[in-house]
C-alpha cells in the first residue's frame, strides 16, 4: 500500500469523510459516479409518474403538495448532479448517458400511475423505501454525497408522510376509495421491494461498496427493514399487502415473506418495463425543449463574466 492509499484506507478506518480534492482509488470513484449519477436519473426521470397526476390533483390542498413534491424531486437532481460533477464528470456528459439509454435509473419509475391513488401509494411506499436506502447514506464515506443525502432525507421524510396521509384518506373513503388505495398497493408493493436492488447473492458492487463505506447496509437488509415497518403501516389502513407467505416470524424477530419476481425485475432494468421507452423520450425531449434556456443562461454568465474581468 503506497502512502495515499494508505492515507485514505485512514480516512475510512476513523470514519473521516473523504473530500473531492483528496486522493481516492479510481474504482472508488467510478464507483461513485455511476450510484451518485444514477441516483440523479432516478430522481429526475421519477418527476415524470406524478408529474403525469399534476392537472387531475382532486383538489387545490393535494394540487400544492404534489406539486411541491415534484419540484422537491427535482432539486433533489440538482444537488446530486453537482456531487457527481465534484468526482471530475462533466453533467452535459451524465445527460448523454441517461438519454442514450446506457446509464441506469431505478426501476421504479417504469411503471405507469394509472389512478390518483397511485401518488399516495409511490410517497407513502416509493418514498418510504426511498429513504430507508438513503439514511444510510448520510453516513456515506464521500464527503459531498453524504451531505446532499442530510436534506435530500429530510424532504423525502415529509413526501412519505403525506403520501401515506392521502393513503390513509381514501382507506377511509368510500368502497371505491378504499378499492382504489388497495389496487395501488397491489401494484406498487413488490416494485418498491425490487428498489432495494438484487438479493446480496447476486449483488456485484454491494461488498466492496461496503468496505469503502458508501453502502453500509445490505440490499436484503434494508428491504427487510422496509418490510417490518411497512406491514403494521398498511394493517393501520386496513390494507392487505399482496402476499400470502407474508408472515411474523416470532424467533427472527422480522417478517418472513414472498420471493420476488427477479426475472421482471431485471427486464425492467434492462429497459423492458412498462414504460421504460416512454420515460426516456419524455426525458430527452424535454432536454431539447430546453436548449434555449442553457443557451441563454450561458450568453449571460458569458456577459458577466466579460463585464467583471474588464473592471
Ligand atoms: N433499478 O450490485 P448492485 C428516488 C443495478 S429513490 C435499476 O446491488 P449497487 C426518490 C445496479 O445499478 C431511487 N437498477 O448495485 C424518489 C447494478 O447495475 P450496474 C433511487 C438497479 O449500486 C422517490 C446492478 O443492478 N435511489 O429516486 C436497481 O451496489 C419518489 C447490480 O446491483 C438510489 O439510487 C434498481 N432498483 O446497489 C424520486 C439510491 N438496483 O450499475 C421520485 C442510491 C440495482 O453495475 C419519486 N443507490 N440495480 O450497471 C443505491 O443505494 C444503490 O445503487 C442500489 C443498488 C441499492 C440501488
Amino acid at each position: 500500500m503506497d502512502k495515499f492509499e494508505q492515507a485514505f484506507q485512514n480516512k475510512l478506518d476513523n470514519e473521516e469523510k473523504i473530500e473531492p480534492k483528496d486522493w481516492m482509488p479510481e474504482k472508488y470513484r467510478k464507483t461513485l459516479i455511476r450510484q451518485i449519477s444514477q441516483h440523479a436519473h432516478s430522481e429526475i426521470v421519477g418527476m415524470l409518474p406524478e408529474g403525469n397526476w399534476i392537472t387531475r390533483a382532486p383538489s387545490m390542498r393535494r394540487k400544492i403538495g404534489l406539486l411541491a413534491k415534484v419540484q422537491d424531486e427535482a432539486g433533489h437532481g440538482l444537488y446530486l448532479y453537482s456531487a457527481a460533477e465534484t468526482l471530475g464528470i462533466d453533467r452535459a456528459e451524465l445527460f448523454d448517458q441517461l438519454h442514450s439509454g446506457i446509464a441506469k435509473y431505478s426501476s421504479i419509475f417504469n411503471y405507469p400511475t394509472i389512478s390518483w391513488s397511485d401518488i399516495g401509494a409511490i410517497g407513502w411506499l416509493v418514498d418510504g423505501a426511498a429513504i430507508m436506502n438513503q439514511v444510510m447514506l448520510t453516513r456515506a464515506s464521500y464527503g459531498p454525497y453524504a451531505r446532499a443525502m442530510v436534506r435530500i432525507c429530510k424532504e423525502e421524510s415529509f413526501h412519505q408522510r403525506q403520501g401515506y396521509e392521502m393513503m390513509v384518506s381514501l382507506a377511509n373513503g368510500t368502497e371505491e376509495q378504499k378499492e382504489m388505495a388497495q389496487d395501488s398497493l397491489n401494484r406498487w408493493w413488490w416494485p418498491s421491494l425490487m428498489m432495494f436492488g438484487p438479493s446480496n447473492a447476486e449483488s456485484t458492487h454491494s461488498a466492496q461498496s461496503m468496505a469503502w463505506k458508501i453502502k453500509r447496509k445490505s440490499n436484503d437488509d434494508l428491504r427487510q427493514q422496509f418490510v417490518d415497518v411497512t406491514v403494521p403501516q398498511a394493517e393501520y389502513l386496513g390494507l392487505k399487502i399482496p402476499d400470502d407467505k407474508l408472515k411474523w416470524n416470532e424467533e427472527r424477530g422480522h417478517y418472513d415473506f414472498g420471493e420476488i419476481n427477479w426475472d421482471e425485475f431485471w427486464e425492467v432494468v434492462k429497459g423492458n418495463g412498462p414504460c421504460n421507452k416512454e420515460r426516456l423520450e419524455t426525458r430527452v425531449k424535454a432536454h431539447e425543449n430546453g436548449a434555449w434556456v442553457r443557451e441563454a443562461a450561458m450568453a449571460y454568465s458569458e456577459k458577466l463574466n466579460t463585464a467583471v474581468n474588464h473592471k
